[in-house]
């Protein structure tokens, strides 16, 4: 249970971003995932926020957080990873938040495969911040709190 609504963000991580840092470095660079959510932990604080930053491999725990994030946060920052390609679930449940959601991924996924081209939440977030590795979520964060104020 999450104590002031207001304050709290969530940021919620798909598949495979546990291995941030330890492969692929050139596409994801360096920093783990557990070294984003320190700095990011850092800006919330100074922002007067707090953060409740999870990782899933799972598309339904991934749902179940949109859903606790509609009773216990302000606004969600999502970087669904693979899913983000082809989850109607998860697309659905950030539709029914009242709440904004930015949407970040880490690397530029226009300048990739056609099939990360799509993004099913675009549509369904406030914004959408790519390409700036790790300090896209310091964006999402920023543009975030611009908009809870
Ligand atoms: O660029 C992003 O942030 C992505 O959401 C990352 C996903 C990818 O499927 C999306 O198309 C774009 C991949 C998550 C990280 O996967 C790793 C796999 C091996 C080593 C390190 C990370």
């Amino acid at each position: 249970m999450v104590k002031n609504k207001n304050k709290t963000v969530f940021v919620l991580n798909g598949p495979n971003l546990n291995l941030l840092g330890a492969r692929q470095p050139e596409i994801y660079g360096a920093d783990t995932l557990k070294d984003i959510e320190k700095a990011l932990k850092a800006q919330a604080k100074s922002l007067g926020l707090a953060l409740e930053f999870r990782q899933s491999n799972h598309e339904g725990e991934l749902v179940d957080w949109c859903q606790e994030a509609a009773r216990e946060a302000a606004g969600v920052i999502i970087n669904a990873g693979g899913y983000s390609h082809t989850s109607v679930a998860i697309r659905d449940a950030l539709e029914a938040l009242e709440i904004p959601v930015v949407e970040v991924h880490l690397s530029n996924i226009y300048a990739r495969e056609d099939f990360r081209h799509t993004s099913l939440i675009s549509a369904v977030a406030a914004a959408t911040i790519c390409g700036f590795g790790a300090q896209g979520y310091h964006f999402a964060l920023e543009g975030l709190a611009g908009k809870l104020t």
